[in-house]
């Protein structure tokens, strides 16, 4: 099933040979969730998914607009805000789309550069350069606008030495359930309209100096009802991925349409994170009460074999262990990934997260597609959204 992918651009390293990348990326340094009740939200992030209590500002720091709980695992780092008043603009930003990402936060070595480069690459700007200081240092944020109300901050932080930003405290808590193994984020997806995917993908072209390193199309994505097409967009040294999909014609509503009526708009549809033991934190989120979406059919693990071809002998998981977890397995040229999908963490049908294990492959599951749309579908039926 590798065949399904249309067009390949791995060796990111000679694509970049001797160009200057405009906007230099260190990785990704936080996400930022608007959510409805901060406090709940991060007793879920600790207590399901397993993120450490970090860091802290609220009423206690003097921050009376907003309380943002800082949770981190391993190199992620989450932050959730929510808003102390009717008069905080993050208001709007809750009531149109309900909790979602706003900030996918970009580290890098100059906050401003990144700000000129970009906005004078036709970004719209979100923060101009910003400096904030406190006893550990200065740290320089600024932003700009990516599709729907999205944003990217950029943040430079060689000049500090706390622990998240100025403002923040540190957060200690009497209760700190074990971390479940995440790593790192893997890639963030991103939802787009109809028709828009190419002018994102065009966006971080331009304007971020990102490149096209894989791509799928609606003749490959698609199931007996739906169909999508999505491109990955990866920056110059392949640290930071972010896929674009949108909607295709087809028979019944895709989970794309059902995502950005739900969201109002487009948004982060995924946040897939990255796990060197998939079998132990899957059992750890199931037994924590996250929900994950139920396993494709017998006839997809009995197709293992033929969808791993050579890369079969240097698996070293127990497919019946795989399917008693709902774990899904592909194949590419390089290797073999294992991937799962939780069911939406929200109210909403929009967000949702995706546990990821790579040996080797590069690739984003193309063998999986199928199965896992089949299986987004029979949860799409359950609301009458199809
Ligand atoms: O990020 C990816 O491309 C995979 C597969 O709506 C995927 O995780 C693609 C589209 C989608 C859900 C998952
Ligand atoms: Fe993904």
């Amino acid at each position: 099933m590798s065949k399904q992918v249309t067009s390949v651009n791995y060796g990111l390293e000679k694509i970049f040979e001797g160009a200057q990348d405009f906007l230099p990326l260190l990785g990704t340094d936080y996400v930022e969730f608007y959510v409805g009740n901060a406090k709940q939200s991060a007793h879920y992030y600790k207590t399901a998914f397993g993120f450490q209590s970090y860091a802290y500002k609220g009423l206690e720091t003097g921050s009376r607009d907003h309380v943002s709980y800082v949770l981190k695992q391993d190199k992620i780092k989450l932050v959730l805000t929510t808003p102390l008043n009717s008069q905080s603009p993050i208001n709007q930003h809750l009531e149109k789309h309900g909790d979602g990402v706003k900030v996918i936060a970009l580290w890098v070595e100059d906050a401003t550069a990144a700000f000129n480069e970009t906005t004078q690459r036709g970004a719209k700007p979100f923060m101009e350069p910003t400096v904030e200081k406190d006893q550990f240092g200065e740290v320089v944020r600024s932003g700009i606008y990516t599709y729907g109300e999205t944003v990217h901050v950029f943040v430079e932080r060689k000049n500090y030495k706390g622990l998240f930003l100025p403002g923040f405290e540190a957060w200690t808590s009497d209760y700190n359930p074990e971390p479940v193994g995440l790593k790192y984020i893997d890639h963030m997806v991103g939802n787009v309209g109809w028709g828009e995917m190419d002018t994102w993908v065009k966006w971080y072209e331009e304007v971020m100096g990102f490149v096209n390193f894989l791509s799928f199309d609606d003749k490959q994505i698609h199931t007996e009802y739906s169909a999508l097409m999505s491109k990955v967009m990866s920056n110059g040294n392949g640290r930071i991925k972010f896929p674009i999909n949108e909607p295709a014609e087809a028979a019944k509503r895709s989970q794309i349409e059902e995502y950005l009526d739900f969201y109002e708009g487009p948004g982060v549809q995924h946040l897939a994170v990255a796990t060197d033991d998939i079998i132990q934190t899957v059992a750890q989120l199931k037994a924590r009460g996250v929900e994950f979406l139920p396993p494709p059919p017998q006839a997809y693990y009995d197709d293992i074999p033929r969808r791993l071809g050579t890369h079969m002998d240097m698996m070293k998981e127990d497919i019946s262990k795989l399917q008693e977890l709902s774990i899904l397995v592909d194949a590419d040229e390089e290797g073999y990934l294992l991937q799962i999908f939780t069911k939406p963490v929200e109210d909403r049908p929009t967000l949702f997260f995706e546990i990821i294990q790579r040996m080797g492959a590069k690739g984003f599951g193309a063998g999986n597609f199928k199965a896992l749309f089949e299986s987004i579908e029979r949860e799409q039926a359950k609301r009458g959204t199809l």
